[in-house]
This record gives structure tokens, sequence and C-alpha cells, in this order.
């Protein structure tokens, strides 16, 4: 019902093309008859030399090793060190922009965690990062043994791990057949769950050992992954079902490539991924926050309807997508808005509270916000931790 009334003042051209049976003439995609590390770290006064390919790291910081929490300036005044955030897919969208936001205000260093290094390096420098605010290093999520590698790359750092901001993501709402991670799994839920999850999994025994105050572990999550909003009913929605695809291993040969075992859909995939990533947030709150003091939280930063994430979206979406979100929905925020709302989860000392799903009214103003049905359901939050646990490898 309110999806219909959403969709009826959309443009009679485009409401034809809404009806085409083709997924990819659809406006915004939408079928509504659905119902639905050469190792070069000079700071670090070391220089060696990888033959790995695919590992790349390259340390432009003058980063500081195990240093203490706080020092003593000239007047006496205790002053905290900077914090060490890691942010992966910090090379374009929501991650650069949340880089930069951290990086100008000079109490952070980033780590950036990306798979394509000179498209790293490129977006810091046009996006005027000062070179010794950040770190880039090589991290595919689309692989567990660079999942492993990074993190084996991070500790070789010896940076502290103050923050992890798992912000990467695919999105591929055209692909007529699945395609698959290094290690097998169906791409979207493989990049943006599970080659997170073995990340956090990791990870999370560098941020105990950290000695920094407000410590805190980021996934980020969307809208369109709950159900309990208009956006998140549109078809096709989250619905991760009993998971039995995800227990077959989602690689379309045993089992079927989505979690609920059904046929392969693009977009669907996506959502149930941000799903995951939310009930994941949830899990790690339950299981760790009272042991380890850390914060967990999850966010949606509004639509940044300009951000690569629609790439591989048709040309018409990417052209009306974005007056849509500003005009008609006005859920649209640009990448530099939305980078200042995660930099705020990350740093802000009034969102230290664990087990949050943030969001951002029209003032800008966050708040915590409610999740869908399905995206709190602890039962579920408990079963995909533990089929996750095994699909990257935990005994
Ligand atoms: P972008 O496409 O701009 O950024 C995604 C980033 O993920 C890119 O840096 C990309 O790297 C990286 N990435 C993709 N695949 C991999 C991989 N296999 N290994 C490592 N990195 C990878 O999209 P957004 O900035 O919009 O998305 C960022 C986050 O925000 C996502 O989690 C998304 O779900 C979320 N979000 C976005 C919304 C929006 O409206 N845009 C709304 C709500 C949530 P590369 O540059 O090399 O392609
Ligand atoms: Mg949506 C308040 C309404 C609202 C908001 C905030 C979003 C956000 N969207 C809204 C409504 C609608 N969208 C309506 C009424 C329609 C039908 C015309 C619609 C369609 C639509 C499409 C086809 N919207 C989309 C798509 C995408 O392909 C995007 C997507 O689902 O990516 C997974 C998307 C999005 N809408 C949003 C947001 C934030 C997205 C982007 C992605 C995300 O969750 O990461």
């Amino acid at each position: 019902m309110a999806l219909q009334a959403a969709t009826s003042f959309l443009p009679s051209a485009l409401s034809a093309r809404k009806e085409g049976a083709v997924k990819e003439s659809a406006f915004l995609g939408v079928r509504l008859a659905d119902g639905g590390v050469k190792l070069e770290t000079s700071s670090l006064g070391m220089r060696t030399k990888r033959t790995s390919t695919s590992v790349a790291i390259r340390a432009q910081a003058a980063a500081v090793s195990s240093p203490s929490v706080t020092s003593s300036s000239p007047s006496g005044k205790k002053t905290l060190r900077k914090g060490t955030a890691i942010i992966t897919g910090a090379s374009s969208g929501l991650g650069l922009a949340t880089a930069k936001a951290l990086a100008e205000t000079g109490k952070w260093h980033v780590i950036m965690a990306c798979r394509d290094f000179l498209k790293a390096s490129r977006a810091a420098k046009a996006a005027g990062m000062d070179k010794g605010s950040y770190t880039i290093v090589h991290l595919d999520l689309a692989s567990l043994d660079s999942v492993r590698q990074f993190v084996k790359n991070v500790r070789q750092l010896e940076m502290p791990v103050d923050v992890v901001v798992c912000n990467a993501a695919v999105y591929q709402p055209t692909a007529k057949e699945p395609s698959y991670t290094a290690d097998g799994f169906e791409m979207s839920v493989g990049v943006n769950h599970l080659g997170h999850f073995l990340l956090a999994r990791e990870l999370l025994e560098d941020l105990k050992a950290s000695d920094y105050p407000s410590k805190r572990l980021i996934i980020v999550g969307s809208i369109t992954g709950n159900t309990n909003t208009l956006a998140g009913n549109v078809p096709p929605k989250a619905n991760l079902g009993d998971l039995r695809g995800l227990a077959g291993g989602l690689n379309g040969v045993g089992s079927s490539v989505m979690i609920d075992g059904g046929e392969f859909d693009g977009a669907k995939a996506y959502k149930d991924s941000k799903v995951c990533n939310m009930l994941t947030m949830q899990e790690f709150h339950r299981r760790f926050h009272e042991e380890t003091g850390i914060t967990f939280a999850s966010l949606y930063p509004g639509c940044i309807a300009t951000t690569g994430l629609f790439r591989e979206h048709i040309p018409l979406f990417r052209l009306l997508f974005p007056p849509f979100q500003k005009y008609i929905t006005k859920g649209y925020v640009s990448e530099d808005e939305a980078g200042k709302r995660l930099a705020q989860v990350v740093s802000d000392p009034s969102l230290t509270k664990s087990g949050v799903y943030w969001s951002w009214n029209k003032n800008s103003a966050s708040f915590e916000n409610q999740l869908s049905e399905e995206a709190s359901d602890v039962e579920k939050a408990k079963k995909l931790w533990d089929i996750s646990e095994k699909l990257v490898g935990f005994p």
C-alpha cells in the first residue's frame, strides 16, 4: 500500500517502464509485479620486499609503534594519542568520505583497507588527505586468504587498532548469474558479510589489546535490509529464511546461492547481506561487549545516491536515482555529510552505546533506530554466527 502510494507519483513515462518484464528496463530496477605487500614502511624504519603479488602495503604515515594512550604537554595537560581506525572500502564513497573526515580532525590515523591500491592512493590524494594521516593496506574481501593476510600485515605495522569499520560492499542488481568469491561464496554475501565476518572476528583480538578509551567495531547496515521501512519494502525484500542456502555453503553446487535457498537475485543478495551485517553487530555486542568494553554499532548513513555502489545498475537508474532521492523521498545525503555521520559513530563521545543501529533525522541529528523483526532476531543472529564461523574456517 505504502509502496504503491509512494510510486504512484512517478512520471508516467517511468511507470510505463516499471511494467516491463525485463529487470534492466524497469525504472529504478523495480519490478512491482514481484509483489513484492610489497612492504614499504619507511616511517617504521623497515623496508621488506615480499614476492607476494596480491599484498601491497605502503605506510605513508609517521605512525608511532605502540604509543601510550596519553602524553603530557609542556603545560602538564594530558593529551590523548591519535586513534587508529581501519576502514574497509575507503577508496570511494562513504569509506573515503569517512577517512577524510577523520583524518581532517588530526586526531585519527586511517588504515585504508582497499582492494585497489592505486585507486585508493589517487582517491586519498584527490580528497586532499594529508600524506601522514593514512596508510593503505591491501584487502580483498572476496578472498578469505586476503583477509587473513591483511590481518597479518596490519599487525606488522605495529600500530594500535582502536576502531574497525566494516564498510566495503558490492551491489549487483543487474547480474543475471551469480558470481563467486575465491572461496566459492556468492559474491554479495561473500564480500559484504562473510569477508567482514572473518575480518571482524580476527581483529577483535587487536581491539581487545588496544588501550584506547573508546574502542569500536562498526558494521555499516542499511535501511533497505529493514522491512519495517518503506525502502525495505521495495521488492525484492530481504529475507534470510531458515538460512539453508548459507548453511549449504552458498555455492550453487550443493546448495542455493541465496541465503534463504531461493533463486539468485543480486538485489536481494545485497539486502540479505545487510541484514547479516546488522545481525552480526548485535551478536558481537551480546558476546563481547560486557567482557571487552568494545562498542559495537551499525548505522544507516542516509541515501548516498551518487556513490559507486550503483555502478552496475543501468544508466537510467543512475541518472534518476539521485533526483528521486533528493526531491521525492528526501532521503538523499551527500558523500561528505554521510562521511561525517560515520565519523561520528567512530569518534563522537556521545555515541558510545553498544548494540545500536544509528540513523539521522532531517536536522542531521543522530538517533537510535529500530531494526526490523528479522534484523533483530536473536535466534537468527546466533544461527548466522555459527554458520558463518564454519564457512570462514573456525572450528
Ligand atoms: P562505493 O561503491 O562507493 O564503496 C564501496 C567500497 O567497497 C569501494 O571502496 C570498493 O572498492 C569496496 N569494495 C568492493 N568490493 C570489495 C572487495 N572485494 N574487497 C575490498 N573492498 C571492496 O559504495 P558506498 O560508499 O555507497 O558503500 C559503502 C557502504 O555504505 C556499504 O556498506 C553500503 O552497503 C553502505 N550503504 C550505502 C548507501 C548508499 O546509498 N550508497 C546506503 C546505505 C548503506 P573499489 O573502490 O576498489 O571498487
Ligand atoms: Mg529506495 C523513504 C523512502 C526511501 C528511501 C529512504 C530509500 C533509500 N528508498 C526509498 C523509497 C523507494 N525506493 C521507493 C518508493 C522506490 C520505488 C520506486 C525505491 C526504489 C529503489 C530502488 C530500485 N530504491 C533503491 C533501489 C536500489 O536499487 C537501491 C537499493 O536497494 O540498493 C540496494 C535503493 C535504495 N533506496 C534507498 C537506499 C538507501 C537505497 C540504496 C542502497 C542501500 O541500501 O545501500
